[in-house]
């Protein structure tokens, strides 16, 4: 049946390695679905919902020493330190190796390990690429299911000699004889996520939560593909893809890069609030992106489902996202109500007056702890999504006309601002900052430099990471090192042909002297989309700034808006104060990344800087 010889190999490797009871060749198809459903309904972690309100669905309560992606116990094993860099968790490759030996030997031991075959991106897409995961986990074999194409013909693409990346994870807990199983193995003091970017290996103990051991995901699709896009001169961000449609019918494709849970599927899903224009669904988190030949970056959404934050997901904010998840859904982390249904922090305005918390306790509106946790998930088929767009399979992707970077800023950072070149686009995106969430562990609010959203997700140097993007926008893969930092604004590349996308740093989460967000957010942000749509079309208008192109006051169209209009000015203003205060702290992100910071980044900030004081002293 494994055609595939390195397959075969590999897997009486890993066999004789982990000493699993028995290994079983995943088909994808809804029988295995629902045989991993019923071990972990017999196993006593997972719950089926309520039939009537939530059909096919089901709760799972994890851990609670497992609830998030752990950055502090995820390493990028390059053959040279350096080539990690400053932003990856480093270990030398023999050394992690003979680690990860001990702990993944026997680690299988009484259980299944599982044969996931899965393509990231439709089979047969020229950007597509194959993973295997052996997993011992079955909720790990039912998210995979749905969040990436698995079976045979996964196998029949990969054939006797194609190339795959293989996978191991494990939850870590072995069961030997009279050993009585618990309803979420994991192994919390032995993480280990690990990464070989030379030989595009991935190895995951310990952990059975979302992208720490849905393998295919940040592991694969972003650290691992972002080593293969810097080989072969493409692009694997942390990115949603989102499709805008003008009311005379004029279609665009934007991506847009936001730290975890920052918006990404919210911006991805939304309902624009402005007549007759209509926003549709490509990716909601990660984008592969490749030059066509129409010199366009054309991107798919290596995904097939969505692994989205539930809290603050409500009928109000996201109702596609609520709309997605009505049946065949997983539901991880949240809280149940008494009827057999879920509920979660945002989802209704009252909270119910009793519920079942994430960790199974009574739980009442007096409780002091949230329901839910807040990095509380559903996994849902991304085809399920009202708004998905017809082409989001399209082998060949889909042309991108902006790229959008932003994070949670309460102070300094505008609304919108728009690169007058790739090159100051690439350094809107080295400078990104965001006060932190809870999809990782770590103290929340404090803020942090998450260059273009992958500061955990990217597999090599940073420094090196933004040297590709300058790269990409000459149209080359080499590396040269020189620029001639030109700001004509063309958004052409040197490359005769390339039509790059036009870049934009936006920031829906400004606060205002009483501490509210000064901007509604949500659906709303498709004003910021149109006009990004109209610079993109060559109408909107844009005011020459010392940090960006910025909309002109009335080129935002606000109609509609119950937002006094000073509000609008300040989301819109130049603190040059503000920006000057920054300076010394991305003088000094960039200094912690040292000498491979490429020299355009340096000719961007001495750029900026020079135009704040130039300001300043114009405005005495
Ligand atoms: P990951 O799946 O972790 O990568 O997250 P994500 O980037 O997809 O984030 P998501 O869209 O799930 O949003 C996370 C949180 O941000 C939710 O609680 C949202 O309610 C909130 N949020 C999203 N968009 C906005 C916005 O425009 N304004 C405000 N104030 N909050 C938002
Ligand atoms: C993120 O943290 O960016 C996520 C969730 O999308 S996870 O899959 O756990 O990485
Ligand atoms: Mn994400």
């Amino acid at each position: 049946m494994l055609r595939n010889k390195q397959l075969a190999a590999w897997l009486d490797e890993m066999k004789t390695l982990c000493q699993p009871d028995a290994l079983v060749l995943c088909s994808g198809d809804d029988r295995e679905y629902n045989e991993m459903w019923s071990l972990l309904l017999d196993r006593g972690v997972a719950k089926r919902l309520n039939e009537d309100r939530r059909p096919n669905s089901y709760l799972v309560r994890s851990d609670p020493a497992d609830v998030a992606r752990v950055e502090s116990r995820t390493f990028i094993c390059s053959e040279a330190e350096r080539d990690a860099g400053p932003n990856n968790n480093w270990v030398e490759p023999t050394a992690m190796r003979a680690t990860l030996n001990g702990l993944f030997s026997g680690c299988m031991r009484g259980r299944i390990m599982y044969v996931i075959p899965f393509s990231m991106g439709p089979v047969g897409s020229p950007i597509a690429h194959i993973g295997v995961e052996l997993t011992d986990s079955p909720y790990v074999v039912a998210n995979m299911h749905i969040m990436t194409r698995v079976g045979q013909e996964v196998l029949d693409a990969l054939g006797e000699t194609g190339d795959f990346v293989p996978c191991i994870h494990s939850v870590g807990a072995p069961l030997d004889s009279g050993d009585e199983d618990v309803p979420w193995p994991c192994n919390p003091n032995n993480l280990h996520i690990v990464h070989f970017p030379a030989s595009r290996e991935i190895w995951s103990f310990g952990s059975g939560y979302g992208g720490n051991a849905l393998l295919g995901k940040k592991c694969f699709a972003l650290r691992i593909a972002s080593v293969i896009a810097r080989d072969e001169g493409w692009l694997a961000e942390h990115m949603l893809i989102l499709k805008i449609t003008n009311p005379e019918g004029i279609s665009r494709y934007i991506a847009g890069a936001f730290p975890s849970a920052c918006g990404k599927t919210n911006l991805a899903m939304l309902i624009p609030t402005i007549p007759g224009w209509q926003v549709e669904t490509i990716g909601d988190d990660i984008c592969w992106m490749k030059f066509g030949d129409d010199g366009q970056l054309h991107a798919i959404n290596p995904e097939a489902g969505f692994f989205g934050v539930a809290p603050g997901t409500s009928m109000d904010s996201n109702p596609n996202a609520m709309l997605s998840m009505t049946d065949n859904c997983i539901f991880t982390n949240v809280a149940e109500t008494d009827d057999g249904d879920v509920w979660w922090e945002g989802m209704t305005k009252t909270p119910p007056a009793h519920l079942t918390d994430w960790q199974g306790r009574d739980w009442t509106p007096d409780s002091d702890e949230p329901a839910a946790h807040p990095n509380a998930r559903f996994t849902v088929a991304a085809a399920q999504c009202p708004v998905i767009a017809d082409e989001w399979e399209d082998l060949a992707g889909v042309p991108i006309s902006a790229i959008l970077f932003g994070g949670r800023r309460s102070t300094v950072v505008p609304l919108v601002n728009e690169a007058r070149s790739w090159q100051q686009g690439v350094f809107f995106g080295a400078i990104m900052s965001s006060e932190k969430t809870a999809a990782a562990s770590g103290k929340i609010g404090e803020l942090r430099r998450d260059p273009m959203a992958m500061l955990p997700f990217c597999g090599y140097n940073m420094a090196d990471y933004w040297g590709h993007w300058i790269n990409i926008g000459r149209g080359d893969g080499a590396h040269d090192g020189d620029h001639d930092g030109d700001h004509d604004g063309d958004h052409k590349g040197t490359k005769t042909g390339l039509k790059l996308p036009r870049i934009y740093y936006v920031n829906w989460f400004r606060k205002n002297a009483t501490g509210k967000y000064a901007w509604p957010g949500f659906g709303e942000n498709s004003r910021v989309l149109k006009w990004i749509f109209e610079r993109c079309e060559g109408v909107g208008e844009a005011i020459d700034t010392p940090i960006g192109n910025l909309p002109a006051i009335d080129a935002l169209d606000v109609s509609g808006l119950r937002l006094d209009p000073n509000g609008v000015a300040a989301l819109l203003s130049v603190e040059i104060d503000g920006w000057l205060e920054e300076i010394p702290l991305i003088e000094g992100h960039f200094a912690s990344y040292g000498e491979p910071v490429p020299t355009a980044l340096h000719q961007e900030l001495n750029w900026l800087k020079q135009r704040l004081l130039e300001a300043k002293q114009e405005a005495g």
